[in-house]
């Protein structure tokens, strides 16, 4: 039987082109996929490193640079095949009915993953389920179509990567077509990524978070929306089973530390800290050195009002209970009177307002 599918001779749906953005999407989405992965277990795991310090910036700035670029990569590929969407019998046998199911399970995963985490950017929380768990769960779901589709599809990515310029004619259209899809992922990724790396901070214009907070830091939840407004003198930080009131904090010896907060929405600004290493409050109050700490903060509700600190880090003297940020004592929404904040380590866990510290 002879199948009839519409000609699109357009430059855009050469299978050449198709496979070369194909390729540039698969590498895109498996970094993306790979360092997200990185992000959740620096999130839940019980060990992550806590040098070097940038670490965790690093992994998440890629995140979220390799998300955004794979946007106009996945556009120009369904661009690039949707003619086949015409194709007809709309099912020709198992085998390729099975492929277009499972191309179908993968562009509703990719879309899913780059707008749930674009909204997720932008702070917009607008669904009814948990973002972190429904981000990483249907992260493996597309990890997984993309391997299969890629598996299928070997025969046409070895033909596609073939000479563009054997036929003459289109040659222009079709480079046309490869050099616009790589200029507007450059363009969405230098447009986003002065989020994270200082120096694109003034030509990125839609990056989110660039802008400067108090004491030159963003800030994500401020004190009066985390309902943290009275702090007076009968605050008290406990740590274990001692008490430190903020003027005992501010006699014991002092550490200054350059360290980024780096929020798992893709922002990180560096900035010099100055506070008691956590690792000498513990001491003092009896808890063995590398013991797994409980944070707790003055916020009464709200996902990040409390984290966990890893063996690794409790110990690593660059961890702070940090009173001043860039010289000025911390401001209300930097965490006052006093904040965590340790090396590599996502932003969601670097709690503010600690009025806790114990062994977890
Ligand atoms: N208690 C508490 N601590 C918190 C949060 C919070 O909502 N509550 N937000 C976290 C997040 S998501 C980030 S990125 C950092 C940001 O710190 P900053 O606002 O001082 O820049 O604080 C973290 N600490
Ligand atoms: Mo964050």
């Amino acid at each position: 039987m002879r199948v009839r599918v519409p000609e699109f001779r357009g430059a855009a749906h050469d299978e050449r082109v198709t496979v070369r953005i194909g390729l540039w999407l698969g590498v895109s989405f498996g970094i993306c996929f790979l360092t997200g992965l990185l992000s959740h277990f620096a999130q839940r795991g019980s060990y992550w490193p806590s040098a070097p310090a940038d670490l965790y910036r690093i992994t998440q700035g890629v995140h979220v640079v390799s998300g955004v670029a794979s946007v106009p990569l996945l556009l120009a590929k369904l661009w690039s095949v949707y003619p086949k969407l015409f194709g007809r019998p709309l099912v020709r046998s198992l085998p390729h009915a099975l492929e277009r199911a499972s191309i179908l399970v993968l562009s509703g995963a990719a879309f899913f993953e780059v707008v749930t985490g674009l909204f997720n950017v932008a702070q917009n929380y607008v669904w009814g389920f948990g973002f972190v768990e429904a981000h990483h769960t249907v992260a493996w779901v597309a990890i997984g179509s993309v391997l299969v589709h890629v598996a299928v599809k070997l025969p046409v990515v070895r033909r596609g990567l073939s000479r563009l310029d054997r036929e003459p004619a289109p040659v222009l259209s079709r480079r046309q077509f490869l050099r616009s899809t790589w200029l507007a992922t450059g363009v969405a990724v230098v447009a986003t990524a002065g989020a994270t790396v200082p120096a694109l901070r003034d030509v990125s214009v839609l990056s989110w978070r660039s802008a400067r907070g108090p004491q030159g830091v963003p800030v994500n939840r401020t004190a009066r929306a985390a309902g943290v407004t009275e702090v007076d003198d009968t605050w008290r930080l406990t740590v274990g089973m001692r008490e430190f009131s903020l003027a005992e904090l501010r006699a014991l010896p002092q550490s200054t530390e350059t360290l980024p907060i780096a929020c798992v929405e893709g922002w990180s600004q560096s900035a010099t800290w100055t506070g008691v290493p956590v690792a000498d409050l513990l001491r003092l109050a009896g808890v063995a050195p590398g013991a797994r700490v409980r944070v707790s903060s003055l916020e009464e509700r709200g996902a990040y009002r409390t984290s966990e600190l890893p063996g690794t880090h409790s110990d690593d003297p660059r961890t702070l209970l940090a009173l001043r940020l860039n010289g000025e004592v911390l401001s209300p929404d930097h965490g006052y009177p006093c904040r965590l904040i340790a090396p590599s380590r996502p932003g969601v866990l670097q709690t503010k307002w600690v009025t806790r510290l114990e062994v977890a």
